[in-house]
């Protein structure tokens, strides 16, 4: 839009004119009769004595005004908190990364308490020297850093039969995105001596449930980490302390925490927990499984039911989060009328591989009612599938790997509302 089209307020004349007030020079087309606003005109309480000293927090907690961005659980989703999970406030945060206080969590049978000195990791099977590792001995390998985004396979699960949950948090905050610090599992594989016969490992962590997981050997040679750190500190005990497993873009239940024993096999072990759970069954009964990839998808995080438009019409930002684990977001796009037209978002920094990607529309709402969607596009050039689209495939019995695209029906008082358009 022109700086001279005065029709519209434009961003930056919004923007000055807030900026001016009080200079006594408001010359903006939206210039408005503004009265003085003591919080910049008068002293504040808080500039005319002593903040807390340095020792006030020795680990400093999010200030006391940010107190409802948590994580939160929907009750009638399990039984019990010990087979539990819950949810990364998604709507509230901006930026990737994820801050591990708030990432949501999944325990199968509760988070365990396991110090260093206690830790230790057993690789056996098909292996020269079957070893065991301590915490101490992990730091002795050469390390890695990479972001990677973890997401459970029920993420959206909820939302295959219709639109049920209200919340950018409950529909799609069952993943978060974090910087690793870990040992390449090639590394311990190469130090055991594994056999190249060996095709798959069968991982399994230090908890009660053991969460065990098969991996075959080409994806545990290629990326996956044995992960230490997050974030720059160490993991959070629910997020796997002292020691996890991170493999980039599969599905959350492989990222095995408290991983304590990893072995070398030629064939699949077919836990669990890949064969009654995290397994989709078709419309005609047969049931797909090994369905590592987490394939890519996005979500507009604001505005949405938790973050409805408060400001009215005029400039918006509208925002929100795409990943693949097939690699790096290409682009993103955004439609305000239920898929009918798309607008490029802007990407806040180039999509990096099998890591979370920030999105921004900047744009002026004229206060009418939108049907918000966002459709991922990554390297491989595969498109975020419309609910339609995935349920001809899928059809309506599938939990997990739920990719489709989200609606949020905005109204034009600015609340926000999780709809199905077809
Ligand atoms: N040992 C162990 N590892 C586990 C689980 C578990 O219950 N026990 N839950 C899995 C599931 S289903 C998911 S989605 C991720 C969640 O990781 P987070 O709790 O750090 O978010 O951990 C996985 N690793
Ligand atoms: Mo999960």
């Amino acid at each position: 839009m022109s700086e001279n089209d005065t029709s519209k307020p434009s961003r930056r004349a919004f923007l000055s004119g807030a900026a001016t007030v009080g200079a006594g020079a408001i010359a903006s087309s939206v210039a408005q009769a503004q009265t003085a606003d003591p919080l910049i005109t008068q002293p504040q309480e808080w500039a005319q004595g002593f903040g807390d000293g340095v020792d006030a927090a020795p680990y400093g907690l999010p200030s006391q005004y940010e107190g409802d961005v948590i994580r939160r659980n929907v009750e009638w989703l399990t039984a019990d908190q010990i087979s539990s999970i819950n949810f990364t406030p998604i709507h509230a945060l901006d930026g990737t990364i994820t801050p591990q206080g708030c990432a949501f969590e999944r325990h199968h049978s509760g988070a365990i308490d396991l110090s260093k000195s206690d830790y230790r990791l057993m690789i056996n099977g098909l292996v020269d020297t079957p070893l065991v590792f301590t915490y101490e001995d992990l730091k002795r390998f050469p390390r890695e850093n990479h972001v990677y985004f973890c997401e459970c396979a029920a993420n959206t699960g909820m939302e295959w039969a219709g639109a049920q949950l209200n919340g950018a948090q409950f529909t799609h905050g069952m993943i978060h995105n974090m910087e690793y610090t870990g040992v390449p599992l090639r590394l311990l594989l190469e130090e055991a001596g594994y056999d190249v016969a060996g095709k798959w490992v069968f991982v399994e962590g230090a908890d009660a449930s053991s969460n065990g997981r098969s991996i075959p050997m080409d994806k545990a040679l290629d990326d996956v980490l044995v992960a230490f750190k997050a974030n720059g500190e160490a993991l959070r005990k629910e997020h796997g302390y002292p020691v996890r497993l991170v493999v980039p873009g599969w599905e959350g239940n492989m990222w095995v925490k408290w991983i304590r024993r990893i072995e070398v096999t030629n064939f699949p072990v077919e836990s669990r927990e890949e064969t009654s759970k995290y397994t989709d069954t078709l419309e005609n009964g047969v049931s797909r499984k090994w369905t590592w990839v987490m394939d890519a998808k996005s979500v507009v995080t604001s505005p949405s039911p938790q973050t409805p438009i408060k400001h009215g019409k005029g400039p918006l930002v509208i925002t929100g989060l795409a990943w693949s684990g097939n690699g790096a977001i290409k682009r993103v796009d955004v439609s305000k009328d239920g898929g009918k037209t798309w607008e490029a978002a802007r990407l806040a920094k180039p999509g990096e591989k099998m890591a979370l990607t920030r999105f921004y529309l900047d744009t002026d709402w004229d206060g009418s009612e939108m049907l918000l969607q966002s459709r991922a596009m990554d390297e491989t050039g595969y498109v975020q599938p419309t609910k339609t689209q995935l349920r001809e495939v899928r059809g309506l019995n599938s939990i997990y790997h739920n990719n489709c695209i989200q609606t949020w029906w905005v109204r034009s008082n600015g609340e926000a509302e999780n709809v199905e358009v077809s």
